[in-house]
């Protein structure tokens, strides 16, 4: 049976440029892109695009039997930042879904399920160097709440009901392509673009605050990796650490100024600050490298390269 894909949440930062990935990989017609609005953006006007909300089974169950799909891809959900202004939502959107689609999974309407997890399950008890894979988690935002608890009930359904789910914990993502939505890593994308058109930029986290963080190619070849590998090397269903580069506002202030001399940054932290200070430094990933072969390639120096030459 031809791999037949739905990505919910296509429009967002990693759905945009997971779906021109998979795209590229499946074919066009192979890869239904959806979302709760309809953008005029490439991936929407390039291959077959749907409106679906992602707390309406019926709609989402709907799309699975219209096109035959194998692999949905889960990408909806409200990150850090947002769902600290909007509990209630975040709860029931990141969890809801979820069930949807991992539902979908046990009554054997697809194969396969992709369900992203992010740093944030870990919390201010967790070692915040080289975080393990099994550690203490204990997270303090609603978003790595529903995160650990999506990861719960992720092996759940592999452990008793035999789903084929996959998950990887996320770091901050950076892409020039796309924007992100929310998150408290956001602001390593945002000085970028600030740095090309104003030469300064005021940071909402301190100087010093290492979070780890990835270039999105390495997130978009990792969620694809981790889809493609035989199910038997997928020894973890929860979801996998993954490791890009760590670095702080002030060392990537550094790199920028390696391009742009005049380039300045001042430090005005919000309630930003006490999220990212929850949060590990830098990730552990032995157990993907091993599991699945996952390897990065970006560090803090290509992806600037990579980042003010298509932001230009
Ligand atoms: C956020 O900052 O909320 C996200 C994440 C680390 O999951 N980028």
């Amino acid at each position: 049976m031809n791999t037949k894909i739905l990505i919910i949440g296509a429009c967002g930062q990693i759905g945009t440029e997971l779906t021109k990935k998979l795209r590229s990989i499946y074919g066009v017609d192979n890869v239904i892109a959806s979302d709760i609005r309809k953008l005029n953006i490439d991936i929407v006007n390039e291959g077959i695009f749907e409106v679906v909300n992602a707390l309406d089974f019926n709609q989402i169950e709907h799309l699975v039997e219209q096109y035959q799909i194998t692999d949905i891809y889960l990408m909806a959900a409200l990150l850090s930042a947002t769902a600290e202004k909007n509990p209630a939502f975040a709860w029931d959107l990141n969890m809801n879904s979820l069930f949807h689609v991992l539902n979908l999974a046990k009554a054997q309407k697809v194969k396969k399920v992709f369900w992203p997890s992010s740093i944030a399950v870990f919390g201010p008890t967790t070692p915040r160097i080289n975080t393990p894979q099994y550690t203490i988690m204990e997270p303090t935002t609603v978003y790595g709440i529903s995160k650990q608890t999506g990861e719960r009930w992720c092996e759940y359904y592999h452990n008793v009901y035999g789903v084929d789910v996959r998950s990887i914990r996320y770091p901050g993502l950076i892409s020039w392509s796309t924007e992100p939505g929310g998150g408290t890593t956001d602001y390593a994308v945002d000085i970028y673009h600030k740095a090309l058109k104003e030469g300064k930029y005021e940071c909402f986290l301190s100087e010093n605050t290492a979070l780890p963080m990835m270039y999105m190619d390495d997130a978009i070849n990792a969620t694809v990796e981790i889809m493609q590998a035989p199910s038997e090397q997928i020894k973890i269903r929860s979801s996998y650490n993954l490791a890009g580069v760590s670095f702080t506002p002030k060392e990537i202030a550094a790199e920028i100024k390696k391009h742009i001399p005049d380039f300045t940054i001042t430090y005005q932290p919000d309630f930003r600050q006490k999220i990212a200070d929850s949060w590990p430094a830098s990730i552990d990933d032995s157990a993907a490298q091993k599991d699945w072969n996952w390897k990065h390639k970006f560090d803090l120096a290509s992806m600037t390269v990579e980042m003010l030459e298509n932001l230009k």
